[in-house]
């Protein structure tokens, strides 16, 4: 990104009524965090920004994240969008499909995913060579000299952490120039403590759910979770699955309102988890989604009974996957 473009943008703002912050939907901890933080930036040159998500949050570490440090984030049909609301989206990209379109008009997107910006917006920075939007934001307290308080920083790092799966995955310089910076202006505490608690005691059954389902090809798992599993349970218990020696790249999959959520984990570098969704889900016309290339999530838009579900997701992935 120019700054210098980021400065011409806030000017182009200026005159207008409203601005909205819109986070991705079913917005994770970076994109809160990264929406709270640049919400805090736009009040500091002046602006009244409001933040937005559609979707629902079920993580319980994201309702300790917005409970704890008061994050002012709403989902979007309390705030009566109208046609002339401005609106930037963070974390996400307009045109993706994790990306609702809103009422209002969409000027700006600051992410670090694989994605192309729209030519209409006024403005874009993206970046996905970053572990996380968190370590943009940090960048441009910097580039304003604005100190970054101990709620936005305590945000930015769990989300920082959070992306990165603990440091372990998608970290570059700046992510590492960031991470400096955050832990010496973050309540610590807050933030390993959002950090460890990541399930509930409720959720623990379904570890074994995972290990009757689960199926090795390779250095490949496929599994499949019983229906309503939430959908960070998923990431959870991929994270927990890429810890066994002998698997570089998990398959998981859950029924969930009339449509099956898949997501994928690698830690081998011959596997590009976004574009094997993309390839398996978009190019079919089956579902969609995207990601990183070490981690990544999509929706198939139709649902099965739990073993012929487990066939489908194989038949479907199994196809892309270079498995050892
Ligand atoms: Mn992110």
């Amino acid at each position: 990104m120019s700054i210098f473009s980021f400065n011409d943008f806030l000017e182009r703002l200026r005159d207008c009524e409203r601005i909205i912050i819109q986070a991705h939907d079913f917005p994770d901890h970076d994109a809160v965090g990264s929406a709270f933080a640049l919400a805090y930036l736009l009040r500091k040159k002046g602006f009244k920004p409001l933040i937005t998500y559609q979707g629902f949050i079920d993580r319980v570490s994201l309702h300790n994240l917005i409970g704890w440090l008061d994050i002012p984030i709403v989902k979007s049909h309390r705030l009566d969008l109208k046609p002339n609301d401005k609106i930037i989206v963070v974390d996400g990209c307009i045109g993706e499909k994790n990306v609702t379109d809103l009422p209002g008009i969409e000027v700006a997107v600051i992410d670090h995913h694989q994605v192309v910006a729209p030519s209409f917006v006024w403005f874009s920075d993206i970046r996905p060579n970053y572990g996380a939007t968190a370590s943009i934001m940090v960048e441009y307290f910097n580039h304003y000299d604005i100190p970054i308080p101990e709620r936005v920083a305590t945000a930015l790092l769990v989300g920082l952490t959070f992306d990165t799966a603990n440091f372990t995955r998608a970290m570059n310089k700046a992510d590492i120039k960031a991470l400096l910076q955050l832990q010496s202006c973050a309540d610590m505490n807050m933030v390993n403590r959002i950090c460890r608690n990541q399930i509930e005691y409720k959720e623990l059954k379904l570890f074994d759910f995972m290990f009757e389902s689960i199926k090795k090809d390779g250095n490949c798992a496929f599994g499949s979770l019983p229906e309503g599993c939430p959908k960070n349970m998923l990431g959870v218990l991929g994270d927990f699955l890429l810890t066994v020696d002998e698997l570089d790249i998990v398959v998981l999959s859950a029924r969930s309102h009339e449509r099956t959520f898949v997501s994928l984990r690698s830690e081998c570098p011959h596997n590009d988890m976004a574009k094997v969704i993309k390839r398996s889900l978009n190019d079919t016309g089956v579902g969609f989604g995207g990601g990183h290339s070490h981690m990544a999530g999509g929706v198939v838009n139709q649902v099965f009974d739990h073993s012929n579900e487990r066939v489908f997701i194989y038949d479907l992935i199994r196809p892309q996957l270079n498995v050892l």
